[in-house]
Formats: C-alpha cells, structure tokens, sequence
C-alpha cells in the first residue's frame, strides 16, 4: 500500500491533505504517523480543543548557531512542532537560511549573501547563537533551504520567513525535497497575489500575517482563508487585538502570535512569561486566542503548555532581582559612573544605576567599570551557597565582576560570557561558593576597572551547594 507521505503529496486542497493523513480504515494497516504527520494534522485542526503549537524562532539558537541544521534538530527535539527559518537567495539562485542580507552577524564571511555562490557560503562558518561580530564561530555550515528541509521532513513543520519573494524557488525546493507538506509559507501580500500563488500550488500550506494595516485581508480572502493567520499587535487597542476580529480568525483558522519582542503582541513577551506566564503565554491564549506561539524559549513555552509554572525558584535558592538593589546614596548602597538612568527601564528617580528593559527582562544595563551595587538577602537555612546571575552581553570580553558578601574577602575575578546579544539572558555559574547562616546578608557585585565592561544583569541567585 502507499505510504502518508504519498498519499498526502497527492492531495490537492488542504483538507484533503488532512483527510488523506488519516488512517485508511479499509486496510487499518497505515503506517504510524511521524512527528511531521502529527505537526500537519494539528496545524490544519482549529477546533475548539486544539492544542497550543510551539514555533522555535531561527529554530533552537540557545543550543546552536540560529538557522542552523543542529538548531532545526535541537528545536525538533524539545519539543517544537514548527521551526521558523529565514531564507535568502544566493548568487547562483539557491536559497539558503540566512536571515540578513549580509553576512557579517551570523558567519565570519563579509558582504552581501547575494553576492556570494551557494559553494562560497557553504565554506563560511557560523557564529554561535544569535551571533554578532564577537560571537565565537562553531564548525557548523550555512545550510541550504534543501538541506533544512530533509531535516524537517518527518520531524515536524518550517516556517519559511522571507520567502516570499522568491516563492516559486522556494516551492521548488520543497517539490524537490519531498517537503511541500513541511513548509508553511507567509506574507502579508495583498489577497489577490496570495490567491494567484495558492492557486498555482493547491498544495501549498500558507499563513497571512495581519496588522491593523491590513486587517481587512482576512474578510477578503473569503471562503478560500488561509489554515492560519500570524497576527501583530504593539497596542492592545489595535483592531487585530479585538475580541471580535480574533474570534472571527480563531473560527476558521490558527491564531499564531509571536512573544519574541515587545511590539509583537503589545509586551505580552517570552521574558514577560518567565517572571509569570499569565503575563505573556498564559495571556496570549486566554485573552488573544492564540494557538501557535512563536518562542525563543522553546524549552520554558513547552513545560508551561504541559505543566504550567516556569523558571521557579530553585529548592532553598533566593532569587535577587539586580534591578532591585539595596535603597540608599550613590557611595553608600551603589555606585554609577554617570547621572541618570541611561536605559529605558524604570529606574529610580534621581539616581544613576541605569535600569533597561529588554522586552520584558528588566535589567542593569549600562554597567562600566568602577560600578559596584548592593543586596540584601534573606538566606532561609545556613549552607554552602553559590552565585549565579543571569546575565546577558553581545561582546567578548563582556566583562568581570567580583563578589563580596558582608564584610568578608571579595572574591576573584567572574568573568561574565558573551550571550550573543542584549536580549539573551543567560544564568551563569560564577564559581563563587560562600557559607551563609540563616538570616541577612549583604551582597555586593562590583565591577573591575581596566577591563572592558559591557553587560546587563537581570538577576542574582544564591543556589545551596549539594555536598
Ligand atoms: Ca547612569
Ligand atoms: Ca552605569
Ligand atoms: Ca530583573
């Protein structure tokens, strides 16, 4: 008999691809279905109990270099049911994942990806994580957009961003492949060039994205609505926020929103969820009816869908916020080398310690050298304890910080690592263990002179030492 993947290649409209991927009860000896199989069905399921879809953003970039084949893997693996990539077009006419246009960020080559052959980008070496021209090179390749979607094929579905344009090589590839039922294409096209595309490739799965500036394609795409809408909102007040206009989207289709940034879902962010879900994720599904999510906290979105709280506490640790440092004098609780808050986070009014907000994540930012901060902190038993921060910078070196707590010794040197970016908070280890009786304690972080300093710091926490 023939396989899913035959049968479903064969079908010719959407809801024929979802019929033909179920069992054929005449022979009840179908082949069971793949991850990819399951990540089909669900995205074309709009019922009432459908169940929240996770879309790993350039897939799992905290494990590997953003649109990466390992990243694809990684995201598949922890639990994503769509990975998005983004593709560019090489000289030679093959698309590959890239998300800029140039290729200083993510690899150690230069210029225009435009400019160069797909033989020439595949020698080039990709940066680690959300790169930057200081991120580390991996060993890992520019992939082909072919090579990504062989990855994908029975794991799950791609998200094909920036593909618009180059749509028909872009179908090619997945026809090629044996992918076309993997790849989810999008646009914000006006409605009659998205028909005039549908209409050439039935097969084709696609996503609109809406806007408040056009809202109105979701009305004029008619009988013939795309299976799912990405909707865009920085203003709670925006139409495409609505009650009405979502519930009018969720009747027929998916409602994907993304919690990557601020102005994606009006501060409803991956950064938000993680102080507390019901702020980001858990507000997006409630209020917004959203059924896909886009992450970049892929692992953090899955274990919320499964079991609800996220980023707790560890047992017996205190979690210490750095914005939240010791009340007093510039000189006696901190120390800033500049007036005023510099970021764009609440600082406190009339004091130097500059506070930003990375889309959620309210942090110090600003940090130079000579600066130092105190914190109180209640320790609930007397243990052995270290220090972790959570921790974000886009340079290498990012900077070093020494820990004091009390009137005791300062520690060595903590050297804080590069994260790829200033909104990639990572918790790191310092190395720093300290007995601490139960009680209060002062802590205080103070930044080196002479050695370059540029990081932010979300949050300290004081983890008891297991011996
Ligand atoms: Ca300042
Ligand atoms: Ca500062
Ligand atoms: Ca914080």
């Amino acid at each position: 008999m023939r396989s899913h993947r035959t049968r479903a290649a064969v079908c010719v409209t959407l809801t024929a691809c979802a019929l033909a991927l179920a069992p054929t009860p005449a022979t009840g000896t179908a082949p069971p279905e793949n991850a990819a199989d399951r990540a089909l069905r669900a995205f074309l399921d709009h019922g009432p109990k459908a169940a929240v879809m996770t879309a790993a953003h350039r897939g799992q970039w905290r494990k590997a270099p953003e649109n990466s084949l390992p990243a694809i893997r990684a995201a598949f693996a922890d639990g994503a049911e769509i990975v998005e990539v983004d593709i560019q077009l090489s000289k030679d006419g093959v698309p590959v994942l890239m998300h800029d246009e140039t290729l200083e960020r993510t690899t150690n080559g230069t210029g225009r990806v435009a400019d160069r052959t797909v033989a020439q980008l595949r020698a080039l070496r990709l940066r680690v994580g959300l790169g930057g021209r200081q991120a580390a090179l991996t060993r890992h390749r520019v992939p082909t957009l072919a090579d990504a979607m062989k990855e994908a094929r029975t794991r799950g579905l791609v998200n094909l961003d920036q593909a618009w344009r180059e749509r028909e090589a872009v179908m090619g590839v997945l026809k090629q492949t044996g992918t076309v039922r993997n790849g989810v294409f999008k646009s914000r096209a006006a409605v009659p060039e998205v028909r005039a595309f549908r209409a050439r490739h039935r097969d084709a799965l696609y996503m609109h994205l809406v806007d408040d500036d056009n809202a109105g394609a979701v009305k004029e795409f008619g009988k013939e609505r795309p299976p799912a809408f990405e909707v865009v909102f920085d203003d709670a007040e925006d139409e495409v926020a609505g009650p009405a206009f979502l519930k009018g989207v969720r009747g027929t289709g998916r409602v994907w929103i993304n919690s990557m940034r601020d102005e994606f879902a009006a501060g409803h962010t991956d950064e938000a969820s993680l102080i507390d879900p019901a702020r980001g994720w858990g507000r997006l599904i409630g209020t917004y009816g959203a059924t896909v999510i886009q992450t970049d906290n892929v692992e953090a979105l899955r274990t919320y869908l499964a079991k609800g709280p996220v980023n707790k506490v560890p047992p017996g640790a205190v979690r210490i916020q750095g914005e939240a440092y010791a009340p007093g004098k510039d000189g006696v609780t901190h120390h800033d080398t500049d007036p005023g808050n510099r970021g764009d986070g609440p600082g406190r009014p009339g004091e130097g310690v500059d506070i930003c907000d990375h889309d959620g994540a309210v942090a110090v930012c600003w940090m130079r050298g000579t600066e130092w901060l105190t914190y109180t902190v209640d320790v609930p038993r007397t243990g052995d304890y270290t220090l972790k921060a959570r921790v974000s910078s886009p340079y290498s070196p990012a900077g070093t910080y020494r820990l004091t707590v009390d009137r005791g010794p300062a520690s060595g040197p903590v050297r804080v690592a590069n994260t790829t970016a200033h909104h990639a908070f990572v918790l790191q280890g310092s190395g720093v263990t300290r007995r601490l009786d139960r009680g209060r304690h002062t802590l205080r972080i103070s930044l080196d002179d002479k050695v370059p300093q540029n990081w932010n710091l979300d949050h300290l926490q004081l983890e008891p030492v297991r011996r």
